[in-house]
């Protein structure tokens, strides 16, 4: 029997198996399919430098390409199963469940598993391994004697018998592949999603200061001063986007604390809400990157509930946990001192998009989001540093996050076929807490000179600046660094995101044409 038939098979038989697991697992448990339970596993065991290259290469589509990649694996196991299925029954069938098992083992240890979390991987290897029986044996009377081929001419019927095999195999597949659309369709319309639409955000008891109509440049390809939601940069490690039921959320101040509090979405909706604007960061930048973005968030300040819980003398952290099991390590003092530190569940107006964290968030001005701004969040431990470990730190990020003094420049892009004459470069600057000076443009070798800045929001969110140019044709190099309101200029000394933060400056190649 000729190799590639028998791989089809096992591609068929796996597929179809695979899609009915992740239909299951929409119906019972969204989280515990079993490309989302080895997908989220393999997330977390991945070595430091493996979050930066994913993100290097493919951004925020880092996750897709890691399913694509697992689906890639698993095709050509799958292969190697309809192969050894046909030369070695039933090692092809015990392949499959082995998969199987292994998918249920590392669901049944996410952080999120239910009772039921091994069902749909357990039901996918089973399925796939009949499916796999099946198949095999179809092909198998006209092709025997394994060992021995016939001679061609000898079996008519083997043709015609080809064909309803690549059929079925084909049918196994495409069957798969519709459940796993089904499910995929299901997630993303289950009760949590509707929830979110369900939800009237209550009117703000602060509202944030006007933004200073002279905050936005309005410059063509320069980052709006004000995020939309839709453009926000999405970075963590759920494969799903969990979806939380606020009726059922609540949050847990528990640890070192005089008294435990337990918050529910109606207390907190109940709370004096104040609004201010944010500019989050992720660590993983690289200078120059997008990973950033400002909103302004509707929240209730941190420190309001650590004061009802009086955290105890020598509590240095706050270890804050998602319902996913990600935990991030943020210094009790940014979180009790008088900047914005909130507990967000508005962004833009509008209840927190589920990508975003809905039902409610962390947002800490002044700190990486890794240290900071869990999303999904269902627990606030007063600890120490030396007792507690949040989610990054031990692959390899620093437990503490302050943002570095950062300039970007926007305009002109690299690819923009820029003209010689009048033209404008822009961009954004920021250091959250601290806010932004001053804005310095150096064009090839020549003088460093000051960039007209744009009024801030707020010293919690990045500024645009922008320079003036009479672009000669050429080829450029454009520099650009900050200066923060201590009057610390932003360093040139170049690191990259690993431990804690990138920082140098921004250097953009420009060629002006004639
Ligand atoms: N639950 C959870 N919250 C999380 C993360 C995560 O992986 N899980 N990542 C953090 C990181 S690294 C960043 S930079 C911000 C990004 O927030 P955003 O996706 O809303 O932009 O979320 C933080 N909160
Ligand atoms: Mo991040």
């Amino acid at each position: 029997m000729p190799s590639p038939l028998t791989w089809v098979a096992g591609v068929g038989a796996v597929a179809f198996g695979a899609g009915l697991g992740e239909l299951l697992a929409a119906l019972i448990a969204p989280a515990s399919g079993p490309f989302v339970a080895v997908g989220g596993t393999l997330i977390d065991l991945a070595p430091p430098w493996a979050k930066d290259t994913a993100i290097a290469l493919f951004g925020t589509a880092d996750k897709i390409a890691l399913l694509v990649g697992i689906a890639l694996v698993v095709l050509a196991l799958a292969a190697l199963a309809g192969w050894l299925e046909a030369r070695r029954p039933p090692w092809g069938r015990v392949v499959v469940l082995a998969f199987g098992t292994v998918g249920a083992v590392v669901a049944m240890t996410r952080p999120d598993a239910g009772a039921l979390s091994w069902l749909p991987s357990a039901f996918a290897g089973a399925v796939g391994a009949i499916a796999l029986w099946w198949l095999i044996r179809r092909l198998r009377p006209d092709d025997a004697p394994l060992t021995d081929p016939a001679p061609p001419g000898t079996r008519p019927e083997s043709a015609p018998s080809r064909r309803s095999f690549l059929a079925w195999s084909a049918g196994a597949a495409a069957a798969g592949i519709l459940a796993a659309v089904a499910a995929s369709a299901m997630r993303a319309t289950d009760a949590a999603l509707t929830a979110i639409k369900a939800v009237v955000l209550p009117t703000p008891a602060a509202k944030a200061p006007p933004v200073p109509a002279t905050a936005e440049l309005d410059i063509p390809g320069l980052a709006p001063v004000i995020t939309p939601n839709d453009e926000f940069y999405r970075i963590d490690t759920a494969l799903v986007v969990p979806r939380v039921d606020p009726a059922e959320w609540s949050l847990r101040i528990h640890g070192m604390v005089a008294e435990e509090v337990v918050l529910t979405w109606d207390e907190l909706l109940g709370l004096p809400l104040e609004e201010s604007f944010t500019t989050l960061a992720c660590v993983s930048n690289e200078v120059g990157g997008s990973l950033i973005g400002n909103a302004l968030w509707l929240g209730y300040p941190v420190r309001e509930l650590l004061a009802r819980a009086r955290p105890a003398p020598g509590a240095d952290m706050v270890l804050s946990r998602s319902i996913d099991g990600f935990t991030a390590s943020t210094p009790l003092e940014a979180l009790t001192d008088d900047r914005n530190a909130i507990l967000a569940v508005g962004m833009n107006g509008e209840p927190l998009p589920a990508d975003h964290g809905f039902p409610v968030r962390m947002v800490v001005p002044g700190l990486y989001g890794y240290v900071s701004a869990t999303k999904w969040i269902t627990e606030l431990k007063v600890t120490t540093f030396a007792a507690d470990e949040a989610y990054w730190t031990p692959r390899g990020w620093s437990e503490r996050g302050p943002i570095k003094l950062q300039s970007r420049i926007d305009v002109p892009r690299r690819a923009q076929g820029l003209k010689a004459g009048d033209t404008v470069i822009a961009g954004v600057a920021w250091q959250q807490g601290v806010g932004i000076e001053a804005v310095e443009v150096q064009i090839d070798d020549g003088d460093w000179r000051p960039a007209e800045l744009a009024a801030a929001v707020s010293d919690d969110t990045w500024v645009q600046w922008s320079l003036p140019w009479k672009a000669e044709a050429g080829d450029h190099l454009l520099r650009c660094r900050a200066t923060n309101r201590d009057g610390e200029v932003q360093t040139s000394e170049r690191a990259r995101p690993a431990p804690n933060g990138a920082s140098g400056w921004h250097e953009r190649f420009i060629t002006v044409f004639e």
